[in-house]
């Protein structure tokens, strides 16, 4: 009986856990906004003048709410972009990051996030796409920035997306970020069957 309502309980009390894959080209913004998350959340936090270019990855569990988050944020230089679909099986969500700032490469950047979309490991799970940088002044809109993904839209078919404005070196818009992830995971999971990844 003991062991019945300590398994009941246990059960009531365990965390979802979910993992997120942070993509994006290399200077994006991704390991600063992983940094701002774990400032937000779990405090211990790295200096964003001390971070550096990503080569290979990083690795942050962070609890927000009642959920625990894996976030898995690997390096965007064009070498290691082929590494990216070696985390697709195992994500249960994907956060793009764009340099709001980059006009040159914002083409790029939209194929990039193409090859991810179209890829079938990943199709059905929500996709946040966050407009960096929105502190520079000289950063294009997000209307402009939407309005080039919108020619993604066809791929990414029924699953949960949206643009956010944010600027992960002043901390504006991460928690809303981290917020409209978690709801869409939840849902996501909801739907699907037990074995869900
Ligand atoms: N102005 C401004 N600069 C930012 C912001 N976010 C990141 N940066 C700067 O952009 C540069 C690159 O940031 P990282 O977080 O290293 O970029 P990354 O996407 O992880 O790059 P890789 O690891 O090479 O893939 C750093 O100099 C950051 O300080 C932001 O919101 N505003
Ligand atoms: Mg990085």
């Amino acid at each position: 009986m003991f062991h019945l309502a300590r398994g009941l309980y246990a059960n009531l009390n365990r965390k979802e856990q979910y993992s997120i894959l942070i993509l994006g080209l290399d200077n994006a913004g991704k390991t600063t906004f992983l940094e701002m998350l774990k400032k937000e959340y779990s405090k211990n936090s790295k200096d964003p003048n001390k971070i550096t270019p990503t080569v290979g990855q990083n690795v942050a569990t962070i609890p927000i709410d009642s959920s625990i988050l894996k976030f898995w944020d690997v390096g965007g230089q064009e070498s290691l972009r082929a590494l990216w679909s070696e985390y697709y099986t195992q994500a249960h969500g994907i956060i793009f990051v764009i340099d709001s700032a980059d006009r040159e490469r914002l083409e790029e950047c939209c194929q990039a996030l193409r090859t991810v979309v179209m890829s079938e490991e990943v199709e059905g799970i929500p996709i946040l796409m966050l407009a960096n940088k929105q502190d520079r002044e000289d950063r294009m809109e997000v209307q402009d920035i939407k309005e080039v993904f919108n020619k993604l839209a066809e791929h990414l078919g029924a699953r949960d997306s949206r643009v956010l404005p944010i600027s992960a070196l002043t901390q504006e818009g991460v928690k809303e970020a981290a917020e409209w992830i978690l709801v869409r995971l939840k849902r996501n999971k909801a739907n699907k069957p037990p074995d869900y990844r």
